[in-house]
């Protein structure tokens, strides 16, 4: 069989064989529950090969729904006493807006309107979107009243809601005074080699922003709290998918101007955090991410921010650059997750350093957005083989392309479905 149709077919029988009926698991082992962004990346893939089944992911994730709007990042639908930390340590029945089903009370990055467009655009359904748009439409104004800072973008709370191990976080953990030991057991480090896993320093902070977090209601004010953060990140998914419920609603002939206009407003709050010399975005204000550079850097090339001169130069100094996240002699895989330059870059720990298959996704639709159609295809090209040689893991060794992580992981074929198969 050509490669081609052989990625195909083990992709889809990767997600039936997660299939756990309610939702599609994120992996084997590690990952028992229902997460949000995976969710929509695997509806995302689906669209091409059972778009029936990829909107009853997206209705499933949404049977979570908080009623203030709120998507939560983890659902609880089945029990796994393995799994740790469960829904006993969110206790999201103590919440007023939580629904029924157990949750955690954090978000995820929301890329479920962008995987419902693709959904439409594979398989229109309009009854799916009279049902699920204004649920897309809460959860965006949620975020936008409940996080926004004065600068107009969104922070995140915990680093749960981004990539959670990521060098980017470091900072703002270590300022978090934290005693004594962690008190619960970690399913991640018994399963996958803890070299490969945040430490147990991090981890225990995870749990400190957890509890404290619950104790109201998982609604922190914001000038009070100890982690607030500015994801690059999560800012730049949200710009594009505010573009993608604008014309969700369009679809329906409804009004989808607060999303317009809310994804131009990132847009310019994120244009003006460019900087020429190091050819990426900053974090903070007058804080460059020195030292700690990490694809978050150049997020904005995916919601269209930069000016098509500024993106050939995040492209050429940064993304493809051999020094930074590009492709060089000893690490051939893009995108790094860290910048190689970073003292932080640790190829095999998870988010910083080595390849993932959502990132790269990012990427190519940034570049395919540009017009800059070799870079984009030169991506894809390698992001394909480095499935085809090492299968559909969680993460990658850039210098080896060895798989990392949870084997059999979902997004790496979902999203290998929709880097093949999207017209
Ligand atoms: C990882 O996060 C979870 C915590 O929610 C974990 O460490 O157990 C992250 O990579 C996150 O981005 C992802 O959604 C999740 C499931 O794949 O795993």
């Amino acid at each position: 069989m050509e490669r081609r149709a052989r990625l195909i077919e083990q992709a889809h029988a990767l997600l039936a064989a997660n299939d756990m009926g309610p939702f599609v698991r994120p992996g084997k082992e590690l990952y028992p529950h229902q997460w949000n962004w995976d969710s929509a990346f695997i509806a995302l893939g689906l669209a091409h090969v059972d778009p029936e089944r990829g909107r009853a992911e997206v209705r499933s994730l949404l049977r979570g729904q908080w009623s203030d709007g709120m998507v939560p990042h983890i659902v609880f639908h089945i029990p796994a006493p393995d799994y740790s930390p469960g829904p006993e340590l969110w206790d999201s029945g103590a919440c007023e807006q939580a629904p029924e089903v157990p949750t955690s009370g954090l978000t995820q990055p929301p890329v479920l309107a962008t995987a419902v467009r693709v959904l439409h655009e594979a398989a229109p359904d309009r009854s799916f979107l009279e049902e699920i748009v204004p649920r897309l439409e809460q959860w965006h104004a949620w975020l936008h009243r409940d996080r926004a800072l004065d600068s107009g973008l969104i922070a995140i709370v915990h680093p749960w809601e981004g990539a959670d191990n990521s060098p980017r976080f470091d900072r703002a953990l270590a300022r978090l005074e934290v005693g004594g030991e962690l008190d619960i057991k970690r399913t991640d480090n018994h399963e996958i080699d803890a070299s490969e896993r945040p430490t147990d320093h991090d981890y225990l902070r995870y749990l400190y922003l957890v509890r404290r977090l619950q104790a109201q209601g998982y609604r922190p004010a914001l000038e009070n709290w100890p982690f607030v953060f500015v994801d690059l990140t999560l800012n730049s998914i949200l710009a594009a998918a505010e573009d993608d419920l604008a014309w969700l609603w369009g679809e329906l002939g409804g009004d989808g101007a607060r999303a317009s206009v809310a994804a131009e407003r990132l847009r310019e709050a994120l244009a003006d955090r460019w900087d020429e010399s190091s050819a990426v975005y900053v974090e903070d204000d007058g804080d460059p991410m020195m030292g700690d550079e990490t694809i978050d850097a150049m997020f904005p090339l995916y919601a269209g921010v930069p000016q098509p001169a500024q993106a050939r130069h995040l492209f050429d100094a940064a993304l493809w650059s051999p020094t930074r996240f590009g492709p060089s002699p000893e690490a051939p895989w893009p995108v790094t997750s860290a910048s190689k330059a970073s003292p932080a870059y640790d190829p095999r720990r998870y988010w910083r350093g080595p390849v993932w298959v959502n990132i790269n996704w990012f990427f190519i639709q940034g570049l395919e957005r540009y017009g800059m159609r070799a870079e984009a295809d030169e991506l894809r090209r390698l992001t394909l083989e480095l499935v085809s040689r090492s299968g559909f893991v969680e993460y990658y060794d850039p210098r080896t392309g060895e798989p990392l992580g949870v084997s059999d992981f979902s997004w790496s074929a979902a999203l290998t479905l929709d880097l093949l198969l999207r017209k």
